[in-house]
């Protein structure tokens, strides 16, 4: 590979960072059941320790987002022992995802909750949040809403937007300077018939309503297949309010599979775009690169490798697309040129470049051949493996 492409393969690489959810070590599965895993963490510490694990091996995971109802356990008083385990495990608390979804409270919905009671006592929840990230020194608060109805009549889709505004506001208020709220959207699941925040214009709307520390959050899984995630990506960019993305692979819903592993150059065109972003504005797009998978049928810590390599290799393809060639061909609507810049880009084996900056790192060249070379996951498996395969394992 030409020199000046394996300097910008490495140059990307260096800025890469990408950060891993507690909840994707644990046992999940799907309304119709969970397949237990002997190597899932069921606890807090396992999570940290599986996500050390990944960092190890790959050197680009060094935070860990964070549910504050299933890592969290006893809220604000579980603080103490999180940054305990942060500084044991050398990983950083990440991201804080309140749970504004499972309590019976919330079968009518949160924020958007007609009883005002409800809607106090989700706020309190998010103010918690808030405040263990800013204990925790995590700057980003991500919110993800159940909230919707199943059937047509059943809610006022007015109100509750109202609902949420005054809630989002109310949250927002409470955030420290450099905090941030991230607001994720969902076209549906688990509501059916309508989700209250349910594509990326009403995140944006409801962010700008909240303030100007608020952003949107991207979740690839969250869109129908016909949407052009990048051109979302593009518009939320020029408007700076693109706060960051819950990264996995969907086949027809949120299926929170492995990035890349259905359609890799999608997530290739989002890379591209904010790396065309920055070449045009000359500066680094403030955006958090986060996980947000569900492995119900691959190891855990296999398929987190698996995403954070795939995750790599299609930002490093992104990198090699020449911007100002591009620029020229669009403006000079030389269609194969500029799409050929892409096509080139992402057809390009980027593996050994990646591999010769891993060991320049002095880190290992394949990561999943180390991890699994490590005598890690047998040793967990030997020692959790009892208690997984015994009870009905532990929700995340
Ligand atoms: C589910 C939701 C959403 C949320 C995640 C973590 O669909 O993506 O971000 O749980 O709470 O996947
Ligand atoms: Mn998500
Ligand atoms: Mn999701």
């Amino acid at each position: 590979m030409q020199a000046k492409l394996t300097d910008k393969i490495f140059h990307a690489l260096e800025s890469f960072r990408i950060e891993l959810p507690s909840w994707g070590f644990a046992n999940t599965g799907t309304r119709f059941g969970k397949f237990l895993q002997p190597a899932a963490a069921t606890s807090i510490e396992e999570k940290f320790s599986d996500a050390a694990q990944v960092h190890a091996v790959t050197g680009v995971c060094p935070s860990v987002a964070l549910h504050v109802l299933w890592d969290f356990p006893r809220g604000l008083q579980s603080v103490e022992e999180i940054a305990r385990l942060a500084g044991r495990y050398g990983i950083k608390p990440g991201c804080i995802n309140p749970n504004l979804f499972q309590d019976q409270a919330y079968k009518f919905g949160s924020f958007g909750n007609p009883d005002p009671a409800i809607r106090e006592q989700a706020l309190q929840h998010a103010r918690d949040s808030i405040e263990i990230g800013q204990q925790l020194r995590s700057r980003d608060i991500s919110f993800w809403f159940a909230d919707g109805s199943n059937y047509p009549g059943t809610a006022g889709i007015r109100q509750r937007k109202r609902w949420f505004e005054e809630c989002l506001l109310a949250a927002h208020s409470e955030l420290a300077l450099g905090q941030r709220m991230l607001i994720e959207y969902k076209p549906f699941e688990p509501a059916f018939y309508h989700t209250d925040i349910a594509d990326w214009g009403m995140a944006l709307l409801l962010a700008r309503a909240a303030g100007p520390q608020a952003k949107v959050l991207v979740d690839t899984g969250h869109h129908y297949s016909a949407q052009n995630i990048e051109q979302i990506v593009a518009w939320l960019l020029s408007e700076g309010m693109l706060g960051g993305f819950h990264f996995n692979d969907r086949r027809y819903a949120d299926d929170d599979l492995t990035l890349g592993s259905i359609d890799p150059y999608q997530i290739f065109r989002i890379f591209h775009e904010i790396l065309y972003f920055q070449w045009e504005e000359k500066g680094r797009a403030d955006i958090a690169y986060m996980v947000d998978q569900s492995h119900n049928l691959k190891g855990k810590i296999e398929a987190m490798i698996q995403t954070v390599t795939v995750a790599q290799e299609l930002f490093a393809k992104a990198s090699l697309a020449d911007h100002k060639r591009l620029a020229a061909a669009q403006q000079g609507c030389d269609l194969i040129p500029a799409e050929s810049i892409l096509q080139d880009a992402f057809s390009t084996d980027v593996r050994p470049a990646i591999r010769e900056w891993r060991l320049s790192k002095g880190l290992p060249a394949d990561p999943m051949k180390a991890f699994l070379e490590s005598g890690y996951l047998e040793r967990i498996s030997q020692e959790r493996g009892a208690r997984n395969m015994s009870s009905a394992g532990s929700y995340a």
